[in-house]
């Protein structure tokens, strides 16, 4: 904005447009009002969406982002019948497959009093108020002489691959055994899959009454970074419980797969008063998980807890609950900083 258009400008707007691709046109180091209107001298090379911007003083670069992405897809195909893709994991004999017959209405997976009577994945699909919800559970194989050892590795390695297929994630545990190591590695594996996640208490019905908010405060203690995750207490066996599930299961899907645009998010940002550092510009990268990418003044990357606790002012204000949040940092002028 601060040059003549040259021939070769000329020449590029040319060949830009010949190629039938939309086409915006952004005018640099429009650091002043003033300099703005210059901008609008650049219509006679032919195109339409002109943007004045200032790389420098990260002007005008909301309304840029915001014009490119507008087409992008939001979340999956163009909403014909949403199809949410549930995992049911856990260790042996904690209910999963309970619950999938229980949220079925089937007796599709093998219910055993066996601990590790699965190999394969099984999965089933429930049309509920035009939403498509297909389980994953584990499919159930009897298998002689597996040992106790063999069943818990097996959960662990069907975990993981049905954590991958999934949208959604059911984290299910035995109320009456507590929380084990097991089932914080499993746990791990959710969170790290990005999932959303909904930590399923079963077996309620052998607990006695008023245990709840006892139990979860120790299941949050024992499992800190899944802050995020819903808990819900059911009985896969009787059922009480498993009706709501499919409308948390929903919700989570969609906060996971919910985009913020940059206008709004530079606006929550200059609200934020974060003191330590300037946060320079923040955009969505992506969905599932909701991934956000910060341009700060520093050069070295954000401590863990303050990505943490950015990450959770993000999740209030837009409502990403049930879902991890993945919040990068890339340092502005990071080459320079370094000489
Ligand atoms: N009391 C009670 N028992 C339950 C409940 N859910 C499951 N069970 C029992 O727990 C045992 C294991 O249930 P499954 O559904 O086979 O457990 P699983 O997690 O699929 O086990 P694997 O496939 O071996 O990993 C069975 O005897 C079930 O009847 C529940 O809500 N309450
Ligand atoms: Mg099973």
């Amino acid at each position: 904005g601060r040059a003549e258009i040259t021939g070769a400008d000329r020449d590029l707007a040319q060949m830009l447009q010949r190629l039938g691709k939309p086409v915006a046109l952004a005018v640099n180091k429009a650091d002043t009002d003033a300099r703005e209107d210059v901008a609008h001298g650049f219509y006679e090379l032919g195109i339409a969406d002109i943007f004045p911007v200032s790389a420098e003083h990260n002007r005008g670069m909301d309304d840029l982002l915001d014009h490119v992405t507008r087409d992008f897809a939001v979340g999956e195909a163009p909403e014909e019948i949403p199809s949410i893709k549930v995992a049911i994991i856990g260790r042996p004999n904690v209910g999963k497959s309970t619950l999938l017959n229980a949220l079925t209405g089937s007796e599709r997976s093998i219910v055993s009093p066996i601990a590790g009577t699965t190999r394969d994945s099984v999965d089933e699909t429930v049309l509920l108020n035009g939403v498509e919800y297909v389980f994953i559970d584990t499919a159930g194989i009897r298998r002689k002489g597996k040992t106790r050892e063999m069943a818990e590795k097996l959960s662990v390695v069907m975990a993981r691959r049905n954590i991958r297929m999934a949208h959604v994630v059911l984290l299910v545990l035995d109320a009456t055994e507590g929380i084990v190591g097991l089932d914080a590695t499993i746990a791990g594996y959710a969170h790290e899959g990005g999932r959303g996640l909904i930590i399923c208490v079963n077996k309620w019905d052998l607990m006695p009454e008023g245990g709840k908010r006892k139990f979860e405060q120790d299941l949050r203690d024992e499992l800190k970074f899944l802050e995020y995750a819903h808990v819900v207490f059911l009985s896969a066996q009787i059922g009480t419980g498993v009706k709501p599930l499919f409308k948390m299961i929903r919700q989570v899907y969609e906060a996971s797969s919910l985009r913020v645009t940059t206008g709004e998010l530079n606006r929550f940002v200059e609200a934020l008063h974060y003191e330590e550092r300037k946060i320079l510009y923040i955009t969505q990268a992506s969905i599932r998980p909701p991934t956000f990418v910060l341009f700060t003044n520093k050069a070295v990357p954000l401590h863990f807890s303050n990505q943490r606790y950015i990450a959770n002012q993000i999740r209030k204000q837009f409502g990403f609950e049930g879902t991890p949040i993945v919040v990068k940092t890339r340092a502005r002028g990071a080459d320079k900083q370094k000489r």
